[in-house]
């Protein structure tokens, strides 16, 4: 039986308490929602930049509005990135992204004074935006930082008609400046990342951490279906052209397509109009969040998809039109920084780690376009995520803090072999 040291299990039980204090940051008065640019934005950072500074943290907003805290001293040696997000889907649990940017912290603290020999400098980044919750656009806080931020996103607009461009200048950032928040490749290390499994397989295996091997290639969609708008009476079935129909008929292929292709596809959001309870929906629109182990086996079957749309459309007298609004490619995990994570799991006890591949996406997809990256997942019991019930245990919490550390120091000893 594993069991965590004592400095682990403290910093674990404090972890525990300040997603408790992060969750109260919220838009929504019964429940967790915090979301890019937004006041509860800042206001997470302010809070997150005081826990950074307290561990000795050289603290920073970058010019995309994420929290950068790095060790003190010198600045010349490769930096090794930690780190998760803060932002939230909405009614979101307290843990997803916000635990692993609060292990990020608490191995700074773990570290002590050992910070300085190491032949590594730590920055702990609490990504602004992975979710894309507000713009639809996943993975913009971490994209700026990996140097792929696209100007092509400054007119995505939230469900307000706010632009992109317009709530980066209410919030105090400059558009023309975000691309000095990217890192130089060369500096880098790495970038490792303590994330709860979002799943249910380590909690199956009865195991308290994970290693990643690779994060599923996602693409988002919005799906405009076009009708009809008539009577609800005097409307005939053979002369309607019912867009809500087509939709549910669509959402429906989504899901048996991807069933049969194991592929996951999720119809998460659906806006119907005229939305009056007599009158057959001229317009329907929806979104589709598709991801597979491979970029092509994924694109694939979105070819599928869109042939069963098209079938619909027909069949119905519907109009569809796609827009693809997420595109990030699979991220296979590197094996030198994963063999640290595997290795600083195997010191707790845990014995050889499951490996996972993880449908969940993560900022270690955008640094994973630019530096070697790793991720340790923690077991979420239940597999909730992306819910209120969402929970990741204190004892798992300490054991991933032992690990993570084992593997930060395996890591840096590796860099100061090379150098
Ligand atoms: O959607 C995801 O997979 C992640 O939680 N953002
Ligand atoms: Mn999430
Ligand atoms: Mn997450």
């Amino acid at each position: 039986m594993s069991s965590a040291s004592r400095a682990a299990t403290d910093l674990a039980t404090r972890i525990a308490g300040r997603c408790d204090e992060l969750a109260r940051i919220s838009s929504m008065p019964d429940g967790i929602r915090r979301v890019y640019l937004s006041s509860e934005h800042a206001r997470a950072n302010d809070l997150a930049a005081r826990w950074m500074t307290d561990a000795g943290l050289r603290v920073r907003q970058d010019a995309a509005g994420n929290l950068r805290g790095r060790t003190a001293g010198d600045d010349t040696r490769p930096v090794l990135l930690l780190g998760s997000h803060l932002d939230t889907v909405v009614d979101a649990g307290r843990y997803d992204g916000i635990v692993g940017v609060l292990m990020g912290i608490a191995i700074v603290e773990m570290l002590g004074d050992r910070v300085h020999d190491l032949p590594v400098t730590i920055e702990v980044i609490a990504f602004s935006d992975e979710e894309g919750t507000r713009f639809g656009k996943a993975l913009m806080g971490s994209s700026a930082v990996a140097g792929v931020w696209d100007d092509a996103w400054w007119e995505l607009v939230d469900e307000d008609g706010v632009t992109l461009r317009d709530a980066f200048t209410a919030f105090g950032l400059d558009p023309a400046r975000v691309h000095e928040a990217a890192v130089d490749p060369a500096t880098l290390v790495g970038y490792l990342e303590a994330h709860i499994e979002q799943g249910p397989y380590l909690e199956r295996a009865d195991q308290a951490l994970g290693v990643v091997t690779s994060i599923a290639a996602a693409r988002r969609f919005t799906v405009d279906v076009v009708g009809e708008a008539r009577h609800a009476g005097g409307t005939p079935y053979e002369m309607r052209h019912d867009a809500l129909l087509g939709a549910a008929e669509a959402a429906l292929a989504v899901e048996r397509i991807c069933i049969a292709e194991r592929h996951v596809g999720t119809v998460g959001t659906m806006h119907v109009e005229p939305g009056a309870v007599n009158v057959v929906p001229g317009h329907a629109r929806f979104s589709v969040d598709l991801r597979g182990e491979f970029d092509d086996g994924r694109d694939r079957v979105w070819d599928e998809i869109t042939s069963a749309f098209d079938a619909i459309a027909g069949r119905r007298g519907l109009r569809v039109s796609v827009s693809e609004v997420h595109r990030a490619p699979a991220v296979f995990c590197a094996p030198r920084l994963t063999d640290a994570v595997r290795s600083g799991i195997a010191t707790t006890g845990e014995g050889q780690p499951m490996e996972l591949f993880s449908r969940a996406g993560h900022d270690a997809m955008s640094l994973g376009l630019v530096t070697d990256v790793a991720m340790l997942f923690l077991r979420n019991p239940g597999g909730i995520s992306h819910h209120p019930d969402e929970f990741v245990s204190t004892d798992d919490v300490a054991l991933g803090l032992d690990a993570l550390l084992a593997a930060v120091l395996d890591v840096a000893a590796g860099q100061g072999a090379s150098t």
